[in-house]
């Protein structure tokens, strides 16, 4: 797209959520603010207040048109959803779910970057630049299932995985899109060893797709043994392609390597635009660290850094990522990644730096 025909006026929906989401969220919109001020846009925040606290007074995460008042917006900006006196599974289903399938988020991409200046945790590998592409309306997440016998000793719990044709096809399609343009490289979380319908079905598939992309070569590692390596060599991986709970799994344990989660974006994509797509950080709630000032808004930061790159605005993007790196790279930095900075310091530091 030219810089031309880039809309220079959007309206963005806040969901801040839960948790630490309420401590991140701001700091990443004044960020924003002031790069959109820099960079000739405007952005209307239009602050939703679905979270936990309105499920416990109104008995719903979200009105029953959350989803239609969400609709003609450019884009969702997520903090984080969950808390402790309310099973993590209405939560979740009540508000982050529903978005992701009702505007056909298909796509849910997390990278992982070690940060200049960063060690990395639990390897002595000294470049960690990758892309995990997690398939996110289907496979693990399914409603499908059910329980009975309720307290008896027959008690049982059925869940099923659902894995179509057309949702392998496409994560498939834009995983080996990516990989094409970066390395020719993609690694496919698989675990057809073990689960002998749906896994060997997302290999022939992932497979056939691959045909599309001659530059690309395909690697199918289980996912126990790619867990291991993401933890000892991720230098090695580059684009992996994965289910919706492997790939949640996976892009967890690799920022935790390359860092902390604390630092860990995500973009839920409809690639095609039809619908708004949400940017969140990886990390949850953290209840553990809500209300100390300690909370690391670098997640909530790059997501927003993703939106802006989504929305068309790249140098926008480019000078927030810029900015927080800088900041990192001098030897500043939350708890989570070694440093002694408060979340306000620590933002304080990134808006110093976008304003030099
Ligand atoms: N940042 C949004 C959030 O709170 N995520 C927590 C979580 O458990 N997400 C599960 C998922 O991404 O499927």
């Amino acid at each position: 797209m030219e810089n031309s025909e880039i809309k220079q006026s959007y309206a963005i929906d806040v969901i801040a959520g839960d948790g630490i989401g309420q401590e991140v969220m701001p700091p990443a919109i004044a960020c924003i603010d002031m790069l959109a001020a820099k960079h000739d846009f405007t952005i209307t925040w239009r602050e939703r207040d679905w979270s936990s606290e309105r499920y416990l007074r109104d008995g719903t995460m979200m009105p029953a048109n959350g989803i239609e008042q969400l609709a003609d917006g450019d884009g969702i900006f997520l903090g984080a959803v969950g808390t402790p006196d309310i099973p993590d599974h209405i939560t979740l289903w009540g508000l982050l779910i529903p978005i992701r399938r009702d505007f056909m988020q298909y796509i849910n991409l997390r990278p992982t970057k070690l940060l200049p200046g960063l060690k990395p945790r639990v390897t002595g590998a000294d470049s960690i630049d990758l892309l995990v592409v997690r398939e996110n309306v289907e496979g693990e997440y399914s409603e499908l299932g059910g329980r009975a016998y309720r307290g008896r000793p027959e008690e049982l719990a059925i869940q099923e995985a659902l894995f179509t044709r057309r949702g392998v096809e496409r994560v498939a399609r834009f995983a080996l899109d990516l990989a094409s343009r970066r390395s020719g490289r993609l690694v496919s979380a698989t675990k057809s060893n073990g689960i002998i319908h749906s896994m060997p079905f997302w290999d022939e598939v992932i497979d056939e797709v691959g045909k599309e992309f001659s530059s690309v070569t395909i690697e199918p590692v289980l996912i126990d043994a790619l867990a291991a390596r993401g933890v000892l060599r991720p230098d090695t991986l580059d684009v992996v392609v994965a289910s919706n709970l492997f790939g949640d799994i996976l892009s967890d344990l690799l920022s935790a390597a390359a860092g902390s989660i604390g630092i860990a974006p995500s973009a839920n994509l409809n690639p095609e635009h039809e619908f708004p797509s949400l940017f969140e950080p990886v990390h949850g709630s953290a209840p553990d660290i809500a209300g100390k000032g300690l909370a690391n808004p670098i997640g909530q930061m790059w997501a927003g850094a993703m939106m802006l790159e989504h929305l068309g605005q790249k140098a926008a993007a480019a000078e927030l990522t810029g900015a927080f790196e800088s900041v990192v790279a001098l030897g500043h930095s939350t708890p989570d990644l070694g440093g002694s900075l408060s979340t306000e310091e620590f933002t304080a530091a990134v808006i110093e730096q976008i304003n030099t």
